[in-house]
């Protein structure tokens, strides 16, 4: 099996800033804030997926049945006039449980598959790539242990990654865009772009903006879960720098942002008091009620979608919805 499976570990790009760097900059920051991309450890990964088979978590499981009905419809539209064997080049893999049904309609279509999987989690990456491999003889992985910004990098320059004459689809899914800042949704389009040839597509899935009394309880669930995912983030600041956070001072909360479009998460300090953090050499003082923004999750309409396509050298060619339009699927195409 080895000699299908490379695995490469990157470093974080030059620039980018480290875990140590962002908490003290976003617990001194007014409000306090902390960035989502930190809850992928092991753990949070593991919460992650259990997040996502949450009966009131309704995301995965409608990009999951959208998925499953369209493969076919989306791979015609895909293949369009590529010839050669395609590539698929996934942004935030995870399990990779969802993009079974695309290497799955691939692998009846050619004879082999190169799948490079990009995830923060490596512990998640390795795991799920040899599933794959056990189970698709055809597939050959290419897993890229790295944030995305990192691993676009290394895919548009190293010449071992780089593009060559094959088509290459670019799959973003779980609405992990809705995590970005309109600006940097549109840079990091744009860096994808430059992975890509005129013709190659990209499948993005986005969540959709749909009445509050849906979309909160997804964030709020009641058995707790996704108050686990946020507040892991306090027992990662505690293990990798010597926090001293005690969960049960903070409360987890999610609320819908009607102006913004977008969920928010917060850790919710109950009580007034000071978390020192060792190796930041800093304490961090919290009154009662304030909260650390953990999370924007934002929501989209079709238009959003569309202009956010065209701003970075894509354009629409197709989006699939679920019958009650809480989740779409959409194909971009990279323009000359
Ligand atoms: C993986 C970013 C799409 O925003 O719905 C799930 C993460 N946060 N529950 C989302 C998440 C809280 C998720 N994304």
């Amino acid at each position: 099996m080895d000699d299908r499976l490379r695995f490469r570990r990157f470093e974080s790009a030059e620039g980018q800033s480290t875990f140590a760097q962002d908490v003290r900059r976003g617990l001194s920051s007014h409000p306090k804030h902390l960035s989502p991309k930190y809850f992928y450890d092991a753990l949070g990964s593991q919460l992650f997926e259990a997040i996502c088979h949450l009966p009131e978590y309704y995301l995965t499981k409608t990009e999951r049945r959208i998925l499953t009905d369209r493969r076919d419809a989306i791979l015609d539209v895909v293949d369009g006039h590529a010839d050669g064997e395609h590539r698929l080049i996934e942004l935030g893999s995870g399990s990779s449980t969802k993009t079974r049904l695309l290497i799955e309609a691939f692998l009846e279509r050619q004879d082999t598959l190169h799948y490079l999987p990009v995830d923060i989690s490596d512990s998640v990456l390795e795991r799920s790539a040899l599933e794959l491999l056990q189970d698709y003889p055809d597939l050959r992985i290419t897993a890229l242990a790295a944030d995305y910004t990192t691993a676009l990098g290394a895919l548009a320059r190293d010449d071992d990654l780089r593009t060559g004459e094959e088509p290459t689809l670019v799959t973003f899914l779980g609405s992990s865009i809705g995590n970005f800042e309109p600006p940097a949704s549109r840079t990091l389009l744009t860096h994808v772009r430059e992975v890509l040839k005129t013709g190659d597509s990209v499948l993005l899935g986005a969540d959709l903006k749909k009445s509050e009394q849906l979309l909160t309880p997804a964030y709020n669930d009641e058995l707790g879960v996704t108050a686990a995912f946020n507040l892991n983030l306090l027992v990662r600041i505690n293990r990798e720098l010597g926090g001293e956070f005690r969960l049960a001072d903070f409360e987890h909360r999610a609320i819908y942002n009607h102006e913004w479009g977008r969920i928010e998460m917060r850790l919710i300090s109950r009580r007034t008091h000071d978390v020192p953090i060792r190796e930041l050499d800093m304490t961090v003082r919290f009154e009662r009620g304030e909260y650390i923004h953990t999370e924007n999750s934002y929501k989209f309409d079709p238009e959003q979608i569309r202009d956010l396509a065209v701003a970075t050298g894509f354009g629409l060619k197709r989006s699939w919805f679920d019958e009650q339009q809480h989740f779409s699927v959409n194909l971009l195409c990279a323009g000359d």
